[in-house]
């Protein structure tokens, strides 16, 4: 019986700028070249797994960005894939009206891109089919527009599409409301959404193969799978390239400067490439800077941001003292009624009273 081997990938959005990132400029160079390494790693997966067909679904490259260098360079890649068929259908960052676009280049014989107006066949064999779509330009809001023929039920029909199948009203070609015709392949490759998403058995978001933000939680990488004669199995492959964690770290007045430091880099692991978003919560001595906590852990990772959400350990006794007829003075003795020992009682007194203080302050 024949078998044949894919995979399915999308949204690698090679050449992006990261403009709206706040990273700073090295950490997103190394973060461009990292999604140059995924590619480089997914045509790696499919030489040495003498895989029969990459699906791409879309939002392969960033068009406004991507250089004529750069498009040559995907070019080669994939044709040093001698036993492998490529599948492209642009989406929305790489279409074919774009100002960079798959036109600009004669691709490798074992590329097909698809071009037209609507979903179409390729027939690979005498029982398999490709079928694929191609983005023109940046919005698509009516799927009737690309909907193609419905395919031959005595055929192994694989779609390969990039589109929204989460919100109805999505500009992105909104495929919620066509699972019917969905369902009608025996396979859905799905792109444009970044987070790895199964909606069925068969009809998948492959995901971005890589983290490039703090938004992207979780794992990435690709989807492999099986075809035979009407049957289509597929699973999840993830990816090693850096993570981006987001944390959050207690404190209490009775710590020290270095106590805090030291609790700090206690969550850093993969020193040399993970990106750290830290969220200091609790309640800090009062003589404790801020600043210098920052300063102290910054040489424990690769790259990390500290957000100070923390409340003063006030004095209380003299905070009373000074404020005795004042209503900071009032809310002072009025907590001062519940056990302060309880951290609970404790927060709801400091944030209180940096609220008040806040306020004469203005
Ligand atoms: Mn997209």
């Amino acid at each position: 019986m024949v078998r044949y081997k894919f995979v399915h990938t999308g949204d690698l959005h090679l050449g992006c700028g990261l403009k709206t990132s706040s990273l700073p400029e090295d950490v997103r160079n190394n973060l461009r070249l990292d999604v140059w390494k995924a590619l480089d790693q997914i045509v790696s997966y499919c030489k040495e797994k003498r895989v029969d067909f990459l699906f791409i679904a879309g939002d392969l490259f960033e068009h406004d960005l991507f250089k004529m260098s750069d498009l040559k360079m995907l070019a080669a890649y994939f044709k040093s894939l001698d036993k492998t068929k490529v599948f492209i259908s642009p989406g929305n960052h790489d279409p074919l009206g774009g100002f960079m676009s798959y036109k600009a280049i004669d691709w490798p014989e074992n590329i097909h891109i698809f071009k037209d107006e609507k979903i179409t066949e390729v027939k690979v064999d005498d029982w398999m089919s490709v079928w694929g779509f191609g983005w023109n330009g940046e919005y698509i809001r009516d799927a009737k527009d690309v909907l193609g023929d419905v395919p031959d039920v005595f055929r192994t029909n694989i779609l390969v599409l990039h589109g929204d199948a989460i919100d109805s009203g999505s500009n992105y070609l909104p495929l919620r409301d066509e699972m019917e015709y969905l369902n009608s392949f025996d396979y859905v490759a799905l792109g444009h959404i970044h987070k790895p998403n199964q909606l069925e058995a068969k009809i998948k978001y492959c995901g971005s193969p890589l983290s490039i933000s703090f938004k992207d939680e979780g794992k990435r990488g690709f989807i492999k799978g099986d075809v035979t004669k009407g049957e289509v199995t597929s699973e999840f492959i993830p990816l090693e390239f850096r993570q981006f964690h987001l944390e959050t770290v207690e404190v209490v007045p009775e710590e020290s400067y270095l106590d805090i430091c030291d609790k700090i880099k206690k969550l850093s692991h993969n020193k040399n490439q993970d990106l750290f978003k830290i969220t200091v919560n609790g309640i800090l001595d009062v003589d404790v800077d801020f600043e210098m906590i920052k300063q102290g852990i910054y040489d424990s990772f690769y790259y990390v941001e500290l957000i100070d959400a923390t409340i003063k350990d006030y004095d209380l006794e003299s905070l009373y003292s000074q404020n005795e007829n004042n209503i900071i003075g009032r809310f002072i003795k009025e907590m001062a009624q519940e056990d302060l020992n309880d951290s609970t009682n404790r927060q709801a007194l400091y944030h209180g009273l940096e609220a008040l203080l806040q306020e004469r302050q203005l």
